[in-house]
């Protein structure tokens, strides 16, 4: 394969395209040389492909990386990050100095191992993990689409363009991303695939045969093959994909590892330096006599150029929306910035009112339907869906409107039974900016959402998970669909936070400290089956935000405290009344969620724990709960798997009921005496 000359898409005659394509491959050998680590493989292969889009197509501007209108780029074969912080450096964004691609994968660097969204300025999303970033990419897209809907060409008309490799599209997340994709017609999605038939254990023959045109054509894109290494292929192919209104996908048939005499074409090059010897030899066969990070001058003042490309569209679009009338360019404001109107404070707080002075029995999924039935209309930018279970997840406010390839005005997305894809690109909706997307599925396939969950909490994203059917209280459907490990593994996850309200107040406040929570992605974990209502609203306070709180303070002291969450808080408040009946005095403690708890001062910690024995109820597997019990303490909770019975039978068969709470506390004031006596 040759690279031609593309002096008239440079831009300039006297650099050509091949030196600026040279100049990223360098930069990733000499930087993944120096780590001693990294992937140089994949920058090398595809330095012609992002050559082209970034001098010619991406509508960026490396002055403002967050200008609302800009085209997002996704690297999702995320271990190229050095493709990336190529680029970022060589279009002169901020930050990302030569010296931070010296310090590639280092302590502090700006340069980590792979791309961290937040960490690094132009990094849309953080990818590594195969597959997140193509389905974020796909959410991204989305949003640009209902944003239009929304306000118009002069205010949001971008495309999302994608680079993803053999192993994104190996990865079954991708075939959920593409159908979904594909379904709503999302035109202005372009995916580069880098299709060098090579991933780390060598040809992909060994292990996939798929026609990946086939497959997409199949879910309803277009897609072609082209030479990866020809620029005016490349730029014809994202001519036709531009024009087209269906997602695109460009087949980029590169080598991997293009110039490395001895490796390229070969997993060697894949994932480690390519060694001093074959470095030599490609700076030979590239005809690059620089030394190890030194550009030419005119090679670095022509990305430069492309880097400041954009700045007269950002300019425009500047001037553009000032000249648009007040209203629609405020909204538009509004709608990308985070805080949340006054109306929403005010509708929730009603709600909460009106939940404490009624107390209704009722599941909590069904208080969450309320509070989003109360605030949709407040929060305009509120973007609600389900995995297939709207009518049980209860998601969808009556206001809302399903979202359609010909419908982007609507604010309602049917993700269908593809609880990845849904995850992941609410990721993107949210990174992309302009709306709060949740979406609902049953907890116990939080596992199927959970490596974009993870993404989320990681990046530090508002995306809400509304997660129901919480336990065995779900019944009849039977273990497959009871959750018993899932609250203990989500509550694993760093930064995510994992509420279970107990009651319809406690559900309004679980939602208010989500949709508040600016830099956390939030599950709800919500109950199927109707619970008693236990709290009054607390005068505007919200106490859930408090992680754990008392609900009952015995008079006269402590002997035991019940700490229970969700639909087991009404069981411990019966217990405390079973336990006075046998003059023992009983607190309990809600505990909502104890991400937020573990935040509180240790003072309010220690009162909210008291000192006398604890006992803590969840219809869930232990976990990390001896945390909050101490040595004396016990749970009461579930061993192992559920079963198939109605709810009550199951409580009472697993043992999560008044009266083996009240057990539990009589023998753990009893152990707890003893110890103290033999102490
Ligand atoms: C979910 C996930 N599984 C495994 C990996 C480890 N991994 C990183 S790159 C890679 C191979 C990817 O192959 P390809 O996309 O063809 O990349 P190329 O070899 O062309 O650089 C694997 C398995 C990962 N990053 N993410």
């Amino acid at each position: 394969m040759s690279i031609h000359a593309l002096s008239s898409f440079a831009g300039r005659s006297d650099v050509s395209h091949q030196e600026l394509a040279n100049a990223i491959r360098f930069l990733a050998i000499d930087a993944v040389e120096k780590a001693k680590s990294g992937h140089p493989g994949m920058p090398m292969g595809m330095a012609d492909v992002a050559t082209v889009l970034f001098s010619h197509f991406l509508k960026f501007d490396a002055s403002d990386p967050v200008w609302p209108d800009r085209d997002r780029f996704v690297l999702s074969a995320g271990h190229g990050s050095m493709l990336l912080y190529a680029l970022l450096y060589l279009t002169g964004y901020e930050g990302v100095t030569l010296d931070e691609l010296k310090a590639f994968r280092q302590w502090g660097s700006k340069t980590p191992g792979h791309p961290e969204y937040g960490h690094t300025p132009g990094v849309e999303t953080t990818t590594g993990p195969l597959g997140q970033g193509i389905a974020t990419a796909v959410g991204m897209a989305l949003a640009e689409r209902l944003l239009n809907a929304q306000f118009g060409n002069d205010f949001v008309d971008h495309h999302t363009y994608v680079i993803a490799g053999d192993g994104c599209l190996m990865e079954g997340l991708s075939h959920e991303a593409i159908s979904l994709a594909g379904h709503l017609r999302l035109g202005k999605l372009i995916v580069l695939f880098d299709d060098n038939q090579i991933s780390i254990d060598g040809s992909t023959s060994l292990s996939c045969s798929d026609d990946q045109l086939a497959r997409f054509k199949a879910s309803g894109w277009s897609a072609e093959r082209i030479d990866g290494h020809d620029p005016q292929a490349i730029a014809a192919a994202i001519e036709r994909a531009r024009s087209n209104d269906r997602p695109s996908l460009i087949a980029c048939r590169t080598v991997i590892g293009f110039g490395a005499p001895n490796r390229q074409g070969t997993e060697k090059a894949h994932g480690a330096p390519l060694g001093a010897e074959e470095v030599a030899k490609t700076r030979v066969a590239l005809d690059w006599p620089y030394e190890p990070f030194q550009l030419p001058e005119h090679i670095v003042a022509q990305w430069r150029k492309i880097g400041a490309r954009g700045q007269a569209a950002r300019r425009s679009w500047m001037e553009r929306t000032r000249r648009v009338n007040s209203v629609p360019r405020s909204s538009f404001h509004d709608a990308l910035n985070r805080k949340l109107p006054c109306e929403y404070a005010d509708a929730i707080d009603q709600l909460c009112t009106r939940f404490g002075a009624e107390r209704p029995t009722i599941a909590t999924r069904q208080a969450s339907q309320l509070v989003i039935d109360a605030i949709a209309e407040a929060l305009p930018n509120l973007l609600g869906g389900s995995a297939d279970l709207t009518h049980s997840n209860l998601t969808r406010a009556k206001t809302q409107r399903p979202v359609r390839a010909d419908f982007f005005e609507g604010n309602y997305i049917h993700y269908g039974v593809r609880e990845h894809a849904m995850a992941a690109a609410m990721n993107g909706i949210a990174l992309h900016g302009g709306f709060i997307p949740y979406g609902g599925t049953f907890l116990t396939f939080a596992d199927y959402s959970r490596p974009a969950i993870r993404l989320a909490a990681l990046m530090g994203i508002r995306v809400i998970h509304v997660m129901t059917h919480d336990s065995i209280g779900l019944g009849e459907d039977g273990p497959t669909h009871q959750p018993v490990e899932h609250l203990t593994s989500l509550r694993a996850i760093p930064n995510l936070l994992v509420f279970r309200p107990g009651d319809a107040v406690e559900t309004a406040e679980a939602w208010d400290c989500a949709l508040r929570a600016e830099a956390n992605p939030s599950v709800l974990c919500l109950s199927r089956q109707a619970l008693p209502a236990f709290r009054e609203a607390a005068g505007g306070a919200n106490l859930v935000a408090l992680g754990a709180y008392v609900v009952i303070e015995p008079a006269g002291g402590r002997d035991v405290t019940l700490i229970a969450t969700g639909s087991e808080v009404s069981i411990a408040l019966e217990a405390a009344k079973l336990l006075a009946k046998d003059n023992v005095r009983a607190a309990v403690v809600s505990a909502p969620c104890f991400d937020l708890f573990r935040n509180q001062s240790s003072e309010y910690r220690a009162e909210v724990l008291g000192s006398a024995p604890r006992i803590g109820v969840e219809a869930a597997v232990e976990g990390d709960w001896a945390r909050w019990l101490g040595d004396s303490g016990e749970f009461v909770g579930m061993a192992g798997f559920g079963a198939s019975a109605p709810a009550e039978v199951l409580y009472r068969e697993f043992g999560i009921t008044t009266e083996a709470v009240a057990k539990a506390a009589q023998r753990s004031i009893v152990r707890s005496r003893m110890a103290a006596t033999y102490a």
